[in-house]
């Protein structure tokens, strides 16, 4: 145990505050970097922010804070990676990498990271493969100066040319093969959602971590993968579950976060068919999230991003039993689901349902609201029959 911790690789953070954003918003993004780094497997040893008034083309952040960094680096003796949380260009990646000496990656590329350690079955191993393809082809001409370096540089600019070009054709040629695998997986899923008959179909989303797998397989009595890390579920599951005498879908799938690159969401597309072709979405919160509020508008612009809007949503607040109003020097004040029924949060976010999966609370509640809008969708498919 202690041999795997200590050969777990060690990470420097790195956290830009923009202009218009808050310092604390920093600090709980940059908490959620840290939580992303040791889903990946990594240990973050230190944090760096800077205040950026003025994006510095070559390197985002600027040259005194790089210093800072380098210098934190070779006193440290043992750091492995530099993480980002903002997206960096293929170009100030590579010129960090020059200047600190260690493998520098972002935001991005840590997530893209964990996706390929989670992939499970064939669909989702292929559609991070192409995520991972497309994230790699704009930085193959730095993976090629590294490899120059390395062999000393002379006589290496023509055949190291001609070399990228036909990385690039190869990884061009994989990244076709890929997108023609995953066509015909997206028809034969396609072709299995058209055999499920014509069950209303109600599809959990939500921010990575709310808790969408539990109350999955609270709800269906099923063993969906459930972990306190980001992104524990990649592909999407379907249940068939009975509710009195109303059966209808549930499905679970990948998990939302913020600033997830457009690219990513397009190679999970297919994986996300199920949420675009849902009767009703129930939308997973984990109040207990210092940034809930936060979470529930990337979801929502997630969707928006997937063209997903005007369905009918229930928003279900998760974790209830690890929330707690303050008072005001701070203190946790004993919380029940009667007291957040009250709140603020309640009055803002109307038709909503606050539940613990883990604690089995107010869930007879929830069972009733779902039901309620199974049963109307229902009567707006079939108008004539008695469900
Ligand atoms: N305290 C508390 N923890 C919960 C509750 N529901 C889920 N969790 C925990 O939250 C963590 C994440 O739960 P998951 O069900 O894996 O969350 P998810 O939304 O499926 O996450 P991804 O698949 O990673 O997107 C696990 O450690 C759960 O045990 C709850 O009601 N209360
Ligand atoms: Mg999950």
């Amino acid at each position: 145990m202690i041999d795997r911790i200590q050969k777990r690789e060690k990470a420097v953070l790195v956290g830009v505050c923009h202009q218009e954003q808050k310092k604390e918003q920093l600090l709980e993004y940059l908490d959620e970097l840290s939580f992303l780094c040791s889903t990946a497997g990594a240990v973050p040893v230190k944090r760096f922010t800077q205040n950026l008034h003025h994006v510095d083309p070559a390197t985002l952040i600027g040259k005194g804070k790089v210093q800072e960094i380098k210098k934190f680096i070779e006193e440290a003796g043992d750091i492995n990676m530099v993480v980002f949380d903002d997206e960096l260009s293929p170009s100030q990646q590579r010129n960090l990498e020059k200047e600190l000496g260690k493998k520098v990656i972002d935001r991005t590329g840590l997530i893209l990271d964990i996706f390929a350690d989670r992939a499970q079955s064939a669909h989702a191993k292929t559609q991070v493969e192409l995520a991972q393809y497309e994230y790699l082809l704009p930085r193959l001409m730095g993976m090629w100066t590294h490899l120059e370096k390395q062999r000393g540089g002379i006589g290496m600019r023509g055949p190291g040319e001609t070399e990228i070009e036909t990385d690039r054709r190869r990884v061009r040629k994989r990244i076709a093969l890929l997108k023609e695998r995953i066509e015909d997986i997206d028809r034969q899923m396609t072709t299995q959602r058209k055999n499920r008959g014509q069950l209303i179909r109600i599809s959990l989303v939500g921010y990575t971590n709310a808790g969408k797998s539990t109350l999955m397989n609270l709800l269906s009595h099923s063993e969906v993968f459930a972990e306190n890390a980001l992104f524990a579920t990649l592909d999407t599951t379907v249940r068939k579950v009975t509710f009195e005498t109303t059966t209808f879908l549930l499905s679970d799938t990948v998990g939302f976060i913020r600033k997830l690159p457009t690219f990513l969401i397009e190679a999970f597309k297919s994986t996300l068919d199920e949420v675009r072709e849902a009767d009703v979405l129930m939308h997973v919160v984990d109040i207990s999230h210092p940034n809930f509020e936060d979470q529930i508008k990337v979801v929502n612009q997630t969707l928006a991003e997937l063209k997903v809007t005007d369905k009918p949503t229930i928003l279900v607040f998760n974790k209830a039993d690890a929330f707690h109003f303050r008072d005001e020097d701070g203190n946790e004040l004993p919380t029940t689901i009667d007291d957040l029924k009250n709140s603020w949060i309640a009055k803002e976010h109307k038709e909503s349902v606050f539940i613990s999966a883990v604690g089995k609370q107010n869930i007879n509640e929830l069972r009733a609201v779902m039901l309620n809008k199974i049963r109307r969708e229902y009567g707006i498919r079939y108008p004539y029959s008695i469900v």
